[in-house]
């Protein structure tokens, strides 16, 4: 209970600095060049955590990057992204080894949202059985989006567990009209 009303309460006051941070984003021409620790792929920029972190850590630590937890919107995305995860583990990869995403269903049980742009997450690669809110405890649900590093398969998991994290930038993506 104490919990879900901070995670709320942090939510909220990321999602306010957020938008404002994205609001600057897109008004001046960023650059093209990923911070250092990085990896480009497309228009984004990752950073694979090796800090341990619950999720709302974990956002305050991406926003510190000038980041957001990672949103992954497509299979070419997801194959990126696992397949870095993979190179980041190297021999350490445990199937029990989670990375936080930017997921979340806080907000309203089995609505999956991407925080910070609030937008329905509607590429998804969950583990079969997952998201299953560990079968609806009443008084303590699964909230956060995770992805197994051995895998990549997504699952909801407990937003208070530490565990490592992607962060990512979006660079700027404006393509020159013509015509
Ligand atoms: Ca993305
Ligand atoms: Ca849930
Ligand atoms: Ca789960």
């Amino acid at each position: 209970m104490g919990f879900s009303l901070f995670f709320l309460l942090i939510c909220f006051a990321i999602h306010k600095t957020q938008s404002a941070s994205f609001k600057d984003r897109q008004l001046s021409p960023v650059s093209d060049h990923c911070p250092n620790g990085s990896v480009r792929h497309d228009q984004s920029c990752y950073l694979f955590s090796h800090l341990l972190a619950n999720w709302p850590e974990s956002m305050v630590y991406c926003q510190a990057y000038g980041a957001h937890l990672a949103f992954i919107e497509s299979d070419r995305e997801q194959k990126f992204i696992q397949a870095q995860v993979f190179s980041t583990m190297g021999s350490q990869t445990d199937p029990l080894k989670f990375f936080w995403l930017g997921g979340t269903d806080a907000v309203s049980e089995g609505e999956w949202f991407w925080a910070n742009i609030v937008e329905p997450i509607t590429y998804t690669n969950w583990n079969p059985g997952e998201p299953n809110n560990d079968n609806n405890h009443d008084d303590h649900h699964q909230d956060c989006l995770a992805m197994y590093s051995s895998s990549g398969l997504w699952d909801d998991g407990y937003c208070e567990v530490k565990h490592n994290f992607i962060c990512e930038i979006e660079l700027n993506s404006e393509v020159p009209i013509v015509g």
